[in-house]
């Protein structure tokens, strides 16, 4: 059996598909804490997980358009390179995919908003590990990741394959990392462990996980889940008419806003509710705002955002005001006046006043929907 050795897992998860193992977070759950805890944390998989036998076995490759290939072990990684701490959002492309699938029916995991969590992660720098490898800015373009896991789509047997833009990867406020810790613990089997890649501001499917090989090319990685799936096709497209050509690989996230607390079609009684939920912004800086709706979209009231939240008496660093980019999430929360059966919506605006569309863009694969968040609520009885 491929799928005899999984890791244990925590049964308060919402589990979508079994084999290859995907499971949400309990979206309530969510707003609990500022980090998403490792074992409650979405898991997304498209294979079974890879079992390494010892950690002094494992070895990262860094080869292609460089000038000295390495050979790296976990010491390695964590020894001869600066250790870097970063606390960023990790987003499925697909989340929220159950809502659009509404419009029109969706082939692909079926997400509520719980495949999106906030984790703090340790490494060393994607660029520090590059610049070690003499790579050539000038000759290659991509940098391109190999997962251990061996998903069926990719037809040549290889691992998991995405690659990103060598721009990013050599930009040092961009913070991409090779990752060993995931809130401060070594990351699980689910997450990656040993080694996992960690893209800010990227959807989840650049994170590779499990990571092995890493090749600096001059083209895009021509990896199954960067040509035939996690792309944003025009609404005209189905499996009829596709042209996964048409339309280039997703990268950046999109701003997002999702209620959390109440789950939806929840039974309340008429009085105060404080809802609460989760934005987290794409291109801007940081989420500016975040609005709820209780009467259909005619007023909208701003929500209380919590930014940050102390772990293991480490303190968030000022990013914002230091004019960095925000990676992380924001909470948020609200007390509106409930009167059932009723709507609350919510959505987010950036700091490039980037917000969202009121409904979703129906799409082939089901990704990026970042519409409008609706939440049904119903009357007790
Ligand atoms: N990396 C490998 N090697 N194999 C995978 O299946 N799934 C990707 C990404 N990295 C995947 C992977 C996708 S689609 C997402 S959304 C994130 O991992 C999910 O990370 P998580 O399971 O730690 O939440
Ligand atoms: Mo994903």
């Amino acid at each position: 059996e491929k799928y005899d050795k999984e890791p244990p897992r925590r049964k308060e998860l919402i589990v979508n598909c079994e084999k290859p193992f995907n499971a949400e977070t309990r979206p309530d759950l969510l707003p609990r804490s500022f980090y998403v805890p490792n074992d409650l944390f979405f898991v997304r998989n498209h294979a079974p997980v890879p079992v390494l036998r010892s950690e002094e076995e494992f070895r990262l490759r860094v080869e292609g358009i460089v000038a000295y290939p390495l050979l790296l072990s976990l010491q390695d990684l964590k020894t001869k390179f600066r250790k870097h701490t970063v606390t960023a959002v990790l987003q499925c492309a697909g989340n929220r995919r159950t809502e659009m699938s509404r419009i029109k029916p969706i082939q692909g995991v079926p997400w509520l908003h719980g495949a999106a969590g906030n984790a703090v992660w340790s490494g060393a720098l994607l660029k520090d590990v590059l610049m070690a490898a003499g790579v050539y800015p000038n000759k290659a373009e991509h940098v391109e990741f190999e997962g251990a896991d061996l998903p069926p789509e990719e037809e040549n047997r290889s691992g998991y394959l995405a690659s990103i833009p060598l721009k990013k990867a050599l930009d040092e406020d961009q913070e991409v990392l090779l990752a060993y810790e995931m809130n401060g613990e070594i990351l699980s089997r689910d997450h990656g462990y040993p080694l996992r890649v960690i893209v800010p501001g990227f959807v989840g499917a650049r994170s590779v996980k499990w990571l092995s090989r890493i090749i600096c090319k001059m083209d895009s990685s021509e990896g199954f889940f960067m040509t035939k799936d996690y792309k944003y096709l025009p609404s005209s497209m189905d499996f009829g008419n596709v042209d996964w050509s048409s339309t280039p690989p997703i990268m950046n996230l999109s701003v997002q806003c999702a209620i959390c607390d109440p789950l939806p079609d929840t039974k309340l009684s008429q009085g105060p509710y404080k809802v609460r939920g989760y934005a987290l912004t794409g291109k801007g800086d940081h989420i500016m705002r975040v609005e709820l709706s209780v009467n259909g979209s005619k007023d909208w009231q701003e929500a209380k955002l919590i930014k940050g939240e102390k772990i293991a008496n480490r303190e968030i660093p000022k990013r914002i005001t230091a004019g960095l980019k925000d990676w992380s999430w924001v909470l948020w929360e609200l007390v509106v006046d409930i009167k059932p059966p009723m709507v609350i919506m919510a959505r987010a605006i950036d700091s490039a006043c980037n917000t969202q569309p009121e409904v979703p863009l129906w799409n082939l694969r089901g990704v990026m929907n970042n519409s409008w968040h609706k939440v049904n609520i119903l009357p007790l009885t």
